[in-house]
């Protein structure tokens, strides 16, 4: 059998190149996840996600799915491969980050957290168990521990109490997870989290609390919530120091393209974020030539391709005056257009990374490409 992990090629400092195997197929590592928060990547059909934008693993979310369609549709679909008709591997969120970013109110004790819908009103109740069984019956192949994310700026007594508070959380999922076994015939793995806000004490007790409950893999969450990017850097830094070099490391909810050059350079292998979808969807494209506002009158009667270097079918078919026009006009093809370009940039940009890795001259290429993707346009 394939291990969970391998590391194809290592550089001499931190970054490296990796295969992840999962029962829905392999990942290469360093990987961007598109979001797919309730069970579709918004404006975008799966088979452009995976035939166009070559996505290899989606992510889906505990709170979202939990209060819509609900676990019981969930399980008469067959889970969530089943239900979207996605056969690459899944990773869901927890729930905890979620709860406390969009419920109307919530209530946190040491069992778990009480919370309002944003959707109608509705009271629940999520635990450290509620959110793995959620999770099982969901059907990812890999689920998150369930934590707490604190925000920025973040007290150090608030911080700690949260960090240790995350810790005890993880031992109850942990203990869960060996007493349920898999729903649906495919391998499920859970990943803890490590948190401590920006303080390197905390961050160093959590990363070796994190690494001693020997998961197959491990994240890194409490980042990009508003701390300037160095702290974001110094920290990441600081925790893959710790982490086991041989298990893939998560950096949740990362970030601006920049952001995720910079993370792989300091050893992370896997990355989410909203922003090439939502950024798309209000007219902001990314290229390795910057950051472009679709909007901008510049573009009126520009009908050169939308992106010349990009990989999408959409950057050759379309002009940047024909994007621009839609956008005024509102149309929803716009946010289409945008989000696939987006994701396929996204995605192009780990698929280079990984292949200047492997080349041995990633770090020189990161400080090349940096200051134009930076640039706005
Ligand atoms: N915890 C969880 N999900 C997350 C985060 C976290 O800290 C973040 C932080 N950027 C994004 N998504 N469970």
């Amino acid at each position: 059998m394939q291990p969970f992990f391998e590391i194809e090629k290592k550089t001499e400092s931190k970054a490296r190149a990796g295969v992840i195997s999962t029962s829905h197929g392999q990942i290469q590592t360093p990987i961007f996840m598109p979001v797919g928060t309730v069970a579709s990547v918004k404006t975008v059909h799966q088979h452009e996600l995976k035939e166009d934008i070559k996505a290899e693993i989606i992510l889906g979310n505990t709170y979202h799915l939990y209060l819509r369609p609900g676990m019981e549709v969930m399980q008469n679909a067959g889970g969530l491969h089943q239900f979207m008709k996605w056969d690459l591997p899944i990773l869901t969120d927890s729930g905890g980050y979620q709860v406390f970013s969009l419920s109307d109110s919530r209530k946190m004790t040491e069992e778990g957290v009480k919370f309002k819908s944003h959707i109608d009103g509705s009271f629940h109740f999520i635990s450290p168990e509620k959110s793995m069984e959620i999770q099982r019956q969901i059907g990812a192949d890999i689920f998150m521990a369930f934590d707490e994310c604190t925000p920025y700026p973040c007290e150090y007594n608030q911080a700690k109490t949260s960090m240790e508070l995350t810790h005890r959380w993880l031992k109850r999922c942990i203990s869960w997870c060996g007493e349920n076994p898999e729903l649906y015939g495919h391998k499920q793995h859970l990943f803890p989290i490590v948190q401590g806000s920006v303080y390197s004490d905390l961050r160093k007790i959590s990363a070796e609390v994190i690494s001693e409950a020997d998961a197959i893999g491990n994240a890194i969450g409490g980042l990009s919530v508003g701390e300037p990017e160095e702290e974001m850097y110094r920290i990441t830094d600081i925790v893959t120091d710790i982490l086991p070099v041989a298990k893939p490391r998560y950096l949740m909810g990362v970030g601006t393209p920049w952001n995720i050059l910079e993370s792989i350079g300091l050893g992370i292998d896997m990355m989410d974020c909203v922003m090439p979808t939502r950024n798309a969807r209000n007219a902001m494209l990314f290229t390795w030539n910057g950051v472009m506002n679709m909007k901008n009158e510049k573009w009126k009667n520009d009908f050169s391709d939308l992106d010349e270097f990009g990989t999408s079918f959409v950057d050759r078919e379309y002009s940047k005056a024909y994007v621009r026009h839609l956008f005024i006009a509102k149309e929803y093809l716009a946010k289409q257009i945008a989000s696939i370009h987006n994701l396929a940039f996204y995605l192009d940009l780990v698929k280079t990374a990984r292949q200047h890795i492997v080349a041995g001259d990633f770090y020189e290429w990161k400080d090349s490409v940096t200051p134009a993707l930076r640039q706005r346009l």
